[in-house]
């Protein structure tokens, strides 16, 4: 181990942990200040979510000419996305491709997990272990680890037994998995299940499907782009990526009115109907009032649960895809084929939110004493979504406080960009940040360009050491709590709110004001000074 003394220099300015596109980006415009840094990353290449997430079927659900980079202008003009949503290897493949075009590769160091990070008060740097042995110092350590990335295997009894192959739709084998001939299990129904679902159906001999909570699934109607529309877009690009900044997710979605209560029935339903047949996310902003009146929130509701009726020729099998809990309870999903694929002979749901998995056996899965049997399990359970990449990390601040005993209660951070108790350490798209409830490219833009511009402004001002105040932080805590408090959310189980982690503190993960409040709240801190933070 080296030895750090008060004058010791840095080995890099800054460490990143994550080479997805968080981490990259961050990469690009601390090198663009003339920093010197090193980006950890456990994969083997970048893209993070789309380079983990390579289940069949998997691909964006969020419009790719809007889920991409809008920081430099040749690169949206250049790369040309060939579908409304585009599948994993084209988004890994355009990651590839911004590492190419703005030269990333060297300074990422693949094939290493970063394990450790201690602070030193000292030397004002930050020590970084990582799991090959390997440890290196920094001024500024920057957490761009993702919000979906922990991936959560369930504590299922008999899992390790099974006899079978397993897999984790998070964490899928490079090279594929052929289900042909074989009968196989799919645990969960979130979005990684109901887009992996219909593709395995597929192929296949029989689908079991494991449904613990049944989700609202909107018709993605994917298709190739037209060269008009990427045209037309291009064309716009600054003043359509401005607009989406305006709005809530970040994604502009026109909102047709404040309540959907105030418009007649007829109305309301043609609305909704415009939005189920141009597909995708834009139905969760038919109305304002969804997140606030249950009445509202039931139209929207009673309206999917219709249109799955109208799919699914079985009606027990239709009512146990029919959605009970309240509409944007949980995320939604978009599918392709999701609801027909229950039509197919060779797929079965079985509903186990009365009766859970017993157990995995052997041979298959066991539920209410019979054993469905199965040669492959695969488990759609999602993430310990947001806090669970941090957390799994050995962070430890000023005097040894790690953010597993900080974040006992929930997480408590200012902005969701630093802690108090944690100097000259950033995370990107932390928790009490909009994130997961937003477009997630521009919002890493947006916290990318606000760390690197503090960056800036410590070098300028000669400081090295920077972290949120405590007062600051409990007050930025209790207004996300609020927020989240206020919407109908919070009345649900989900994994915004950390339900879905057995333990987990029930709190709200993301700031639920939406993306323009926030990012203008950030602006008016930096603007002002870095108030709410101590620089010295
Ligand atoms: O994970 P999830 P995901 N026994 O947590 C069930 C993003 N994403 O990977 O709901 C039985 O949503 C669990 O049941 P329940 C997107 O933000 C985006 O699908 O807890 N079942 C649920 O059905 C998304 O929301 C894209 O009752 C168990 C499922 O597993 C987020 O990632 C694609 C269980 C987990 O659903 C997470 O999605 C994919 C158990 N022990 C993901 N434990 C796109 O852009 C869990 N479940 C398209």
């Amino acid at each position: 181990m080296a030895d750090i003394t008060s004058n010791t220099k840095p080995d890099f300015d800054a460490v990143v942990v994550g080479a997805g596109f968080a981490g990259m980006y961050m990469l690009y415009r601390l090198r663009g200040l003339g920093l010197s840094v090193r980006v950890f990353e456990t994969g083997t290449s970048v893209g993070g979510t789309w380079y983990w997430n390579r289940y069949p079927g998997a691909r964006v659900d969020t419009e790719t000419m809007f889920y991409s980079y809008q920081f430099s202008e040749e690169l949206q003009q250049e790369w040309n996305w060939p579908e409304r949503y585009p599948a994993q290897a084209d988004l890994a493949a355009y990651a590839r491709h911004v590492a190419d075009r703005f030269d990333l590769w060297p300074d990422i160091q693949f094939k290493t997990a970063v394990e450790r990070a201690t602070w030193n008060e000292d030397t004002h740097l930050w020590a970084v272990e990582t799991g090959d042995g390997g440890r290196v110092t920094a001024r500024y350590c920057i957490m761009a680890t993702g919000c979906l990335s922990a991936v959560n295997y369930p504590h299922i009894e008999g899992l390790d037994a099974f006899a079978g192959e397993t897999y984790h739709t998070a964490h899928w084998p490079e090279a594929g998995v052929d289900f042909t001939g074989k009968r196989v299990a799919v645990i969960g129904t979130g979005s990684s299940g109901v887009q992996s679902i219909p593709v395995i159906a597929e192929q296949a001999a029989h689908l079991h499907v494991f449904q613990r909570t049944a989700n609202y699934v909107i018709p993605a109607h994917n298709r190739a782009m037209e060269p008009a529309e990427v045209a037309e877009i291009k064309a716009n690009y600054p003043e359509l990526r401005a607009r989406a900044k305006q709005s809530f997710s970040g994604n502009y979605f026109p909102v047709a009115g404040p309540s959907a209560m105030a418009v007649s029935e007829e109305e309301r339903n043609r609305e909704y109907e415009a939005r189920w047949a141009a597909g995708g996310l834009s139905i969760m902003a038919a109305y304002a009032d969804f997140q606030t009146s249950d009445a509202a929130n039931e139209t929207a509701s009673e309206f999917i649960r219709n249109k799955i009726r109208g799919i699914v020729n079985d009606p027990d099998v239709a009512e146990l895809l029919a959605p009970k809990q309240l509409f944007l309870c949980k995320r939604l999903c978009v599918g392709t084929d999701y609801y027909e694929t229950y039509n197919r002979d060779n797929v079965t749901l079985i509903d186990i939110s009365e009766t859970p998995i017993d157990r995995i056996t052997p041979e298959g899965v066991c539920v209410d004493g019979r054993v469905y049997e199965v040669d492959v399990v695969v488990l759609a359970t999602g993430f310990d979504a947001v806090t669970g990449a941090l957390k799994r990390i050995d962070i430890r601040g000023v005097d040894g406080l790690t953010v597993q005993d900080k974040w006992e209660e929930g997480p408590k951070t200012y902005l969701g960009l630093g802690m108090a108790g944690f100097p000259n350490l950033f995370t990107i798209t932390g928790p009490g940040s909009p994130s997961v409830l937003t477009n997630m490219i521009p919002s890493i833009e947006q916290h990318v360009e606000w760390i690197s511009a503090c960056i800036d402004h410590m070098r300028d001002h000669e400081f090295d050491r920077i972290e949120a105040q405590a007062e600051a932080e409990t007050a930025w805590v209790a207004h996300v709590n609020d927020i989240g408090d206020q919407t109908l959310r919070a009345t649900c189980q989900s994994w915004y709110f950390g339900s879905n982690i057995p333990g987990k503190p029930r709190v709200i993960l993301p700031f639920a004001g939406g993306f323009p409040v926030y990012a203008n709240k950030c602006d008016e801190v930096a603007a002002n000074g870095y108030t709410g933070f101590t620089l010295a």
